[in-house]
């Protein structure tokens, strides 16, 4: 009989930091946008024997056998992610966002096809064509930006780089930016110059799922989202898109991108899937929004410049220098107080992206708390007040205290 040990007994090196992990998310505010807390189901699935299994291909077609569980799994995350976005096809199995996104491109272009992006440091992503990115070295992007005077995405712009550049895909979508996007007037476009339509929507999936933001799933030919973002699910993502493009994605995702599945984390999704089709996730994208909205006020109250002047999702991004610091300089401050945030360049930023003007500040995680308009309230106003102190001590350990206090308020979902 072979003994198993637990993880404390197994590794207490381990084990300990998983704890001191857990205290930190606990007693401290989460506001980085692109996080959020999975729900205890959620949690325990990814820790399931599910991990132990290699099911190479798709449901009912495996080139491995002792599969008849995992196609069952994966079945119901497919359906459940179908219903969710009302799309016509879905594959649960790319493990991040980059790679779904190295997917989608793999299985509509050419290497040296040209494609149409969101400039990274105008709140666009990685794999939307920045130079030192796969997709900026393997195909040749032309990037649009968000006006300098609105901080939006000026659509008459897109569409004369794209009349200009004749794309053969244009991609909608970003990981700093606060406003609704215009799916249909970007579907135009790519009609109006042939181009496939990508929507990446990985930071605002949970609100699209909910019902609370437009959903591109209908209007593009493709669309891509992590799972761990505004949807609340474990690390990883899934390609949605027309049923004529179906072959294509699967083929691109297995064999093209990846081996093997993570069953275990396609059971969490399937999980994700099901407490996002609930009622009650609608209530939470709702509050979501109130809060980022409140947020941005809040902000725009105390003396910061919030880039467009507010939001219509779940962030924000706010200049720094508004208040004589830098981005880089805020997320130390802020550290030290208790609260975590990503730095991020605002547009036209005339500081370099290690240390950029601005800090991006998300609702997803705190809304998963409980967390409400009083409690973002006070939350700006501690950020305020760190910021303006940010060299008296005793006043910035007086927030971490106010801050901790608030916290154990409101615990943490997955504990
Ligand atoms: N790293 C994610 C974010 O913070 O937005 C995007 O991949």
């Amino acid at each position: 009989m072979l003994e198993y040990k637990n993880l404390r007994e197994e590794d207490s090196q381990i084990f300990d930091a998983v704890m001191e992990e857990a205290r930190r998310q606990s007693n401290e505010i989460e506001m980085i946008a692109s996080e959020n807390y999975v729900s205890k189901a959620v949690l325990e699935t990814m820790g399931t024997v599910l991990t132990n299994k290699y099911s190479e291909g798709y449901p009912t077609k495996r080139y491995y056998g002792g599969n008849q569980v995992i196609d069952k799994v994966e079945q119901l995350a497919i359906d459940r992610a179908k219903k969710l976005f009302n799309a016509e096809h879905v594959n649960v199995q790319p493990l991040s966002g980059s790679p779904a996104n190295a997917a989608v491109y793999f299985s509509l272009l050419r290497p040296g096809d040209k494609v149409l992006g969101l400039r990274l440091d105008h709140g666009g992503h990685l794999s939307h064509g920045h130079p030192v990115n796969f997709s900026g070295i393997l195909y040749s992007f032309s990037q649009y930006e968000v006006d300098s005077k609105t901080g939006k995405i000026n659509m008459e712009k897109v569409r004369e780089i794209a009349l200009k550049e004749k794309p053969k895909m244009i991609v909608a979508g970003f990981s700093a930016y606060s406003r609704e996007i215009e799916w249909q007037k970007f579907k135009e476009i790519a009609d109006e110059v042939g181009a496939y339509t990508f929507a990446d929507i990985a930071h605002t999936a949970g609100l699209i799922a909910a019902g609370e933001m437009a959903n591109p799933t209908p209007i593009f030919d493709v669309i891509a989202t992590t799972t761990h973002k505004t949807l609340r699910g474990p690390r990883g993502a899934i390609i949605m898109c027309k049923e004529e493009f179906a072959s294509k994605i699967d083929k691109a995702v297995f064999p093209g991108m990846q081996g093997g599945p993570h069953d275990h984390i396609n059971a969490a999704k399937a999980v994700a899937f099901k407490e996002a089709l609930d009622p009650s996730f609608k209530d939470y994208a709702k509050q979501v929004i109130i809060n980022a909205k409140i947020l941005a006020q809040e902000f725009i109250n105390s003396g910061y410049r919030v880039i467009s002047g507010g939001t219509d999702n779940h962030l924000i991004v706010v200049d720094m220098t508004s208040k004589g610091v830098t981005g880089k300089e805020a997320e130390i401050i802020l550290e030290n107080v208790g609260i975590s945030v990503s730095r991020s360049t605002i547009p036209n930023d005339p500081n370099p992206p290690m240390n950029p003007s601005g800090v991006r500040f998300g609702t997803p995680a705190l809304t998963s708390r409980g967390m409400k308009e009083d409690e973002v309230k006070k939350i700006v106003a501690w950020i305020n007040r760190a910021i303006e102190n940010k060299a008296d001590e005793n006043k910035l350990k007086e927030i971490k205290e106010k801050v901790r206090d608030m916290c154990l308020k409101f615990s943490v979902p997955s504990l």
